[in-house]
């Protein structure tokens, strides 16, 4: 494929994940609007760069003619949420939506990687209305909370410079971090209730300056 084709093979992908940013961002804030707990702190969407794309078909042995089904994570989106307890609410929202389905699910929550990486995937197929018609998409739906993604952001960008081999002394901290956030997610979840009470004391006093 040259640089023209690549574009065009993104086109749908980049459509979905556009489309999929504004369906999660508006679910949070109908939430919002009808008074309701929101699951979902904050969404993230990206198109995964052509040069990730073929590094990993290389790793997994995707033919080139297979990318759009051997290659799940093309569109990406991230959807961001305070407690571990709200990546389940959002799973189920997923689940019974209309315009999209669940293919499967990896659960690095349950099962984290030997990285301490965590974070709740499913992949799903999105239908696309394009130009040359509809053309059904699969993307990632990465699930996390704030301290999952404050993690996996910095290990990433630490990957990233050290071109995936990490000192081991830089692993052995980033691996005690993982545990640190992990604690401080069950010790969030401890007081969930009490944190969801003061912040919805708190909008609920934003509201009534805002209507002076
Ligand atoms: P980018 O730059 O966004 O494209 P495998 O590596 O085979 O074990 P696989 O199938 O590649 O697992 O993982 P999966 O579930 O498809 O998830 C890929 C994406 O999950 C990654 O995308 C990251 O966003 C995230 N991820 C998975 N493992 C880790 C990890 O150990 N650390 C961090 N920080 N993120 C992880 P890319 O391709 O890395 O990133």
């Amino acid at each position: 494929m040259d640089g023209r084709d690549w574009s065009k093979f993104l086109l749908p992908y980049e459509q979905a994940v556009e489309e999929l940013k504004v369906k999660f961002k508006n679910l949070r804030s109908e939430l919002k609007k009808r008074n309701e707990y929101s699951p979902i702190e904050f969404v993230t969407g990206r198109v995964k760069r052509i040069s990730s794309i073929l590094d990993k078909a290389q790793r997994l042995d995707v033919p080139m003619d297979q990318l759009e089904s051997g290659i799940e994570d093309i569109a990406g989106i991230r959807i961001m949420c305070q407690f571990v307890e709200d990546i389940k609410t959002i799973a189920d929202f997923i689940q019974e939506r209309e315009d999209m389905s669940v293919v499967y699910i990896k659960d690095y929550i349950k099962n984290k990687k030997e990285s301490g990486y965590r974070s709740y995937h499913i992949i799903v197929k999105y239908p696309v209305q394009t130009a040359l018609g509809s053309k059904e998409v699969l993307a990632e739906i990465q699930i996390r909370t704030l301290a999952m993604n404050f993690w996996a952001t910095i290990e990433h960008s630490l990957n990233y410079k050290y071109k995936q081999s990490l000192p081991d002394e830089l692993r052995m901290r980033l691996s005690k971090a993982a545990e640190a956030a992990f604690l401080l997610d069950e010790e969030m979840s401890s007081i969930r209730d009490e944190i969801m009470e003061s912040q919805q004391l708190f909008e609920d006093k934003s509201l009534i300056v805002s209507k002076l």
